[in-house]
């Protein structure tokens, strides 16, 4: 084994046999039809990557910033990931953002490899789990990365955030842009809700997702069943670097359910996973106990979060509070996140009588059904 290692590397490059070299012909990579503009400290960015990887969509990966960020067409808001759609012509039709929509937009565009569950009603449940994924456990992982106490997962991510764009970074640059970056994010945790006030329900909340996931990953291999959807791709996002970045979120995580890190990095590259018509995706009258475990956790904290967001947006309060098992939590409101409560809200709407009471059924006593009322009716 150890010679056979030695001989291959000992080999010149000229030697290695190439697939041109056995057979004469290459394969031609296919030309990408878009393009994500992304970092790979971006939990929104990694989770697009893994979505264009698993829908088998051609595409170019580019860092936001490195040499290749270039020329492509203005996004409406400075953030990432950016889709930018090609023409066909060497040239580009569009940027767009917020992985959501990202992800709904290549529905329309792509049939294969769908990531939308075929019965309506856990489709909606589908689109809650990813909203979750991607409006709470984004504050789990805001946390682990910059909260004061986490003074290791700081000066981690400080060192190696700046280097992503250009990893030939001078040193000095390298540094200016670290404090940079670390003060700025540092001074941001409390807009997301990253307080001391608010730790125990963070983390509280991280410890319970990772339990009751580590229940339904030892049955099923994907969250809504035998092949991924949305839900899959929103928590990953987060966890993409809860799992593999934190140093302290990553311990936890390993500790308490070693099958969500697994699955992590299953969901990162699926694209030779082959879709089984056999082992498709839950039905409404199919659904396991540990399913609604997560919808339950769902209805613990976001639900409460999201009603709270909506009170005090409404009444041009600047503060939202509600109580979170027990503990009061408290944060800046976030108007994007009352985008997302109607779109839940729209998504409900738009379903059949008959798929709206299944629904309702399905989430009474989870403490998402808060999320359904109609506030004006
Ligand atoms: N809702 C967006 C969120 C995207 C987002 O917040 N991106 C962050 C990086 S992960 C960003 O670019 N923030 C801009 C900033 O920090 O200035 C999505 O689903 O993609």
């Amino acid at each position: 084994m150890f010679r056979a290692m030695m001989k291959l590397l000992n080999r010149t490059a000229a030697q290695v046999p190439t697939r041109k070299g056995f057979g004469g012909w290459r394969k031609p990579v296919d030309s990408p039809h878009m393009t994500l503009v992304g970092a790979y400290g971006s939990p929104y960015s990694i989770k697009m990557r893994a979505v264009l990887r698993y829908r088998r969509i051609p595409h170019r990966w580019v860092v936001r910033n490195s040499s290749e960020d270039q020329g492509f067409p203005e996004a409406p808001v400075p953030i990432i990931p950016v889709l930018v759609f090609h023409d066909g012509e060497n040239g580009y039709s569009e940027s767009m953002v917020d992985s959501s929509p990202q992800i709904m937009r290549l529905e329309t565009d792509y049939s294969e490899r769908s990531l939308l569950p075929t019965d309506p009603v856990v489709r909606f449940l589908d689109h809650l789990v990813e909203d979750y994924g991607d409006e709470w456990l984004t504050k789990v992982m805001y946390h682990y990365r910059w909260h004061h106490l986490y003074g290791e997962a700081i000066a981690k991510a400080g060192n190696m955030l700046p280097l992503m764009s250009d990893n030939q970074m001078d040193a000095e640059q390298h540094r200016a842009i670290n404090e940079f970056i670390t003060d700025r994010q540092m001074g941001r945790t409390a807009l997301v809700g990253s307080t001391d006030l608010n730790r125990d329900v963070i983390e509280g909340s991280f410890v319970r997702l990772l339990t009751l996931l580590e229940d339904h990953l030892s049955q099923h291999q994907f969250l809504l069943g035998g092949r991924p959807a949305r839900g899959d791709f929103g928590l990953f996002g987060q966890f993409s670097q809860l799992f593999f970045w934190e140093p302290d979120s990553s311990l936890i995580a390993a500790k308490c359910s070693p099958r969500s890190m697994i699955w992590a990095y299953q969901i990162d590259d699926l694209s030779s996973f082959e879709v089984d018509e056999t082992k498709d995706w839950f039905t409404r009258d199919g659904l396991p106990s540990t399913l609604s475990a997560l919808l339950c956790e769902i209805g613990r904290t976001y639900a409460p979060f999201l009603i709270a967001n909506e009170r005090a947006l409404t009444a041009q309060e600047s503060e939202l509070i509600c109580s979170i098992e027990g503990n009061e939590y408290r944060q800046t409101p976030f108007p994007y996140q009352l985008k997302c409560l109607n779109w839940i809200r729209e998504a409900f709407g738009q379903l059949h009588e008959g798929d709206r009471k299944a629904v309702e059924q399905l989430l009474d006593g989870t403490g998402c059904e808060l999320l359904l009322a109609d506030p004006h009716g």
